[in-house]
């Protein structure tokens, strides 16, 4: 990966009520000691307060497995909390997930975010997919409860200035530039053409790679669209090979990416590059592949280092693993990390009350597993990097 790369990752992304559970009974008072009259007093234990989490993801469909991962990341961050015995504002703290499926539809994705209000959690780390977060967004801040994103990469998020809108990974516009100038820089592509699943993601990182690439030089021969609930594309490839691109730019997910790359196969498409954002950069899109020899042309891009990179990565991806085995995707320690941060902001307000810990969730400075998290005024994570991938022996394998 050349210095180029790092650059415009940063550049793009510089640009770029006591609300909480019930209250539950104190627990027992201790045991009455044996008879000393000289020992003092057990100390009191402090009350014990539910504070609940939200989460929103798809947890039904064809997307899943993503939304499995990031919840995982979530109750994973509940349990290294809980084991802290967090105090705040003398309370014992008990944090519980309040998990809900917006199976990646909008609709669905809002009526999530109500549910979340009206059960008063404290903040959500949510969505998975930018066609939900950003609608939920105006949900969040009309209830005014916080959510962090550390999936949804769309920048159209950011865009309403929101206060309780956060995200903690790069935007598409990191990503589909990032690919835009691997594409024409290092590998000195000409031709490409552009698939999109009509998805607020998968359309503006489309959108993002085909405007990066023409200013690049680079020629786009042939747009094409499809749907996220596609599982056909021989009509769209067939197109696609008329017009023999280099490769082929595909904004969506690994549901449509893994088939797609089977039918390329099929159509004698084998020479073409395949590139997408962090969408299609996740283990699964190897299983759905189903042994295509195509999915050694994929390139990807995902935000953040990676996790051979972060700051504890490893450890922490071997804990994930002994405790989710076969279930880690992409974006699970975003999720993580989207709950100790909430929690963080929890702790420096001495508050787990919405109204009063919000206005810290800006001022973060907070060293998580993924970065060191800090936000631009519009919620957008600071210094924001990419990493770009491709498949080595069917193993998701970084390239820079
Ligand atoms: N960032 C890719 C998947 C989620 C989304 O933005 O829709």
């Amino acid at each position: 990966m050349n210095a180029k790369l790092t650059w415009v990752a940063v550049l793009v992304g510089a640009s770029l009520a006591a609300a909480c559970g019930k209250k539950e009974e104190a627990p027992a008072p201790a045991p009455a000691a044996a008879p000393a009259p000289a020992a003092a007093p057990a100390p009191a234990a402090a009350e014990e307060q539910v504070v609940k989490i939200g989460h929103v993801a798809p947890v039904s469909g064809p997307q899943a497995h993503y939304g499995k991962d990031n919840e995982n990341g979530v109750r994973m961050a509940i349990e290294d909390l809980n084991a802290q015995n967090v105090v705040i504002a003398g309370k014992k703290i008990k944090f519980e997930i309040q998990a809900e499926d917006d199976a990646a539809d909008p609709k669905q994705g809002t009526a999530a975010a109500q549910k979340l209000c009206d059960a008063k959690v404290a903040g959500v780390v949510g969505h998975l997919n930018s066609g939900t977060t950003i609608p939920a967004s105006k949900v969040y801040n009309d209830c005014g409860i916080p959510h962090v994103t550390g999936a949804a990469t769309n920048p159209n998020l950011t865009k309403p200035g929101y206060k309780t809108t956060y995200r903690i990974i790069a935007n598409d516009n990191a990503l589909g530039a990032g690919l835009a100038f691997y594409a024409a820089d290092d590998l000195k592509l000409k031709k490409v053409a552009v698939i999109d699943d009509r998805t607020a993601y998968g359309q503006g990182v489309a959108e993002v790679f085909k405007n990066t690439a023409k200013q690049k030089g680079m020629e786009v021969v042939d747009e094409q669209f499809t749907t996220d609930k596609a599982t056909d594309f021989m009509a769209i490839l067939t197109a696609v090979k008329a017009k023999n691109p280099d490769a082929i730019f595909f904004g969506g997910m690994d549901p449509q990416g893994g088939p797609m790359l089977r039918q390329m196969e099929q159509l004698g498409m084998s020479n073409v590059k395949f590139f997408g954002g962090d969408g299609i950069c996740t283990a699964e899109i190897a299983k759905l592949a189903a042994g295509a020899k195509t999915l050694g042309n994929v390139i990807c891009a995902e935000g953040g280092a990676s996790i051979q990179k972060m700051p504890g990565g490893t450890e922490w991806k071997a804990k994930y693993d002994a405790k989710y085995p076969g279930q880690f995707q992409v974006y699970s320690p975003y999720t993580y990390d989207a709950t100790m941060l909430l929690v963080d902001a929890m702790k420096r307000a001495d508050s787990w009350d919405p109204a009063v810990y919000t206005p810290k969730l800006i001022e973060s400075d907070y060293q998580g597993v993924t970065a060191k998290i800090a936000f631009e005024p519009n919620g957008e994570l600071k210094n924001a990097a990419i990493t770009l991938y491709n498949y080595v022996d069917g193993k998701k394998t970084p390239l820079n």
